[in-house]
């Protein structure tokens, strides 16, 4: 009998530094204009329930819409990529990835999954599920920040033996502003060979009150999903937060093509949080940003590549126009 194990957990998120980072970039966001709270810190075990439910509305199309892209073009996709590996960039539930998971299993005699996530609960619940369902298959599952930790995937054991297929889906790059986004590219291309493949799902700009609903949801599930951040935060870093004090916002801005979700503050009041060292005074009606979802076209999507060092190879976008799945490798010339 083989004894090694099918799963394994490297955490490069220390437990102690994760809060004292938590409480650094929380300070910061709240004490910039306009305040802030860095998306991330949404999923807690409550916040990745609530982003489940969410996935499953009727109004919030991108998962249906990615779910029957791949179910149609990741056999293609692995074809063309010829991965061992699958490297997910914010793995999450992986609710979508067993669809490229079934075609890299079915093509090479030892895959590896890599799922990189900022939590560890997910990364083992999706692997048990996983694994089940495919024998041959080993995840090896890194726990991380993909805005600081992306560089490391270029590191010793994680350079295997064969091509990878990186997969950022979920529209996961949209809450990355125009800064931020072609650096997470350009770390990943860092990593990545003339043989290594991209692979980005992106949801794509719309009628603007198809937006709108997909997150201002007729039952209030984003809502809840906004305001738990509340509670992480209290939770985390030692405060008093009154979820009553504060209303879901979000809105589409056409101009800036993004949907940007706010918490108001429906009153004058302190915002305080021991922990990071955070008192401040909130006015009635002001607003603190917890998201961006920026939606892309095409010709946006090609450019941030570029920016990112990426060169696009595939657009396959969904007949409705709704989202889009992108092929792309490393701009640079080396291999591939
Ligand atoms: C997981 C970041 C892609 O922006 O649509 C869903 C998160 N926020 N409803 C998105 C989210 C509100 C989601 N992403």
């Amino acid at each position: 009998m083989e004894k090694t194990s099918r799963f394994e957990l490297e955490k490069w998120a220390g437990t102690s530094d994760a809060r004292a980072e938590m409480a650094r970039e929380v300070r910061a966001g709240l004490s910039r204009a306009p305040r802030s709270i860095p998306p991330k810190y949404f999923y807690d075990e409550v916040g990745s329930r609530l982003f489940d439910v969410i996935c499953d509305l009727p109004e919030y199309y991108l998962t249906r819409a990615e779910r029957a892209l791949l179910e149609r073009h990741a056999e293609g996709i692995v074809e063309r990529a010829r991965p061992r590996t699958i490297v997910e960039i914010g793995s999450g539930m992986a609710r979508k990835t067993g669809l490229l998971l079934r075609a890299l299993c079915a093509r090479v005699p030892s895959p590896t999954y890599v799922p990189f996530d900022i939590a560890p609960e997910p990364i083992a619940a999706s692997a048990r599920a996983l694994l089940a369902a495919h024998p041959t298959l080993r995840v090896r599952g890194v726990v991380g920040d993909f805005a600081r930790d992306c560089s490391r995937l270029g590191g010793g054991a994680h350079v295997s033996n064969g091509p990878r297929l990186f997969a950022f889906l979920g529209s996961t790059l949209g809450n990355l502003d125009e800064r931020e986004a072609p650096a997470l590219l350009r770390s990943l291309a860092g990593v990545m060979s003339g043989h290594d493949r991209f692979l980005l799902g992106v949801d794509l700009v719309k009628d603007p009150r198809v937006l709108h609903a997909a997150y201002n949801d007729a039952q209030g599930v984003t809502a809840a999903f906004n305001k738990n951040v509340l509670r992480v935060l209290a939770r985390q870093l030692d405060g008093e937060l009154d979820e009553q004090g504060f209303e879901h916002l979000a809105f589409y801005d056409e101009e800036r093509q993004r949907i940007e979700m706010h918490l108001v503050s429906t009153r004058a009041q302190v915002l305080a949080l021991q922990a990071a060292d955070v008192r401040v005074t909130l006015s009635e009606g002001e607003r603190v940003l917890t998201e961006i979802s920026r939606k892309f076209t095409r010709d946006s999507i090609e450019w941030t590549l570029s920016l990112g060092g990426m060169r696009p190879l595939e657009w396959i976008a969904a007949d409705d126009g709704a989202f889009a799945l992108c092929l792309a490798r490393t701009a640079r010339g080396d291999g591939g």
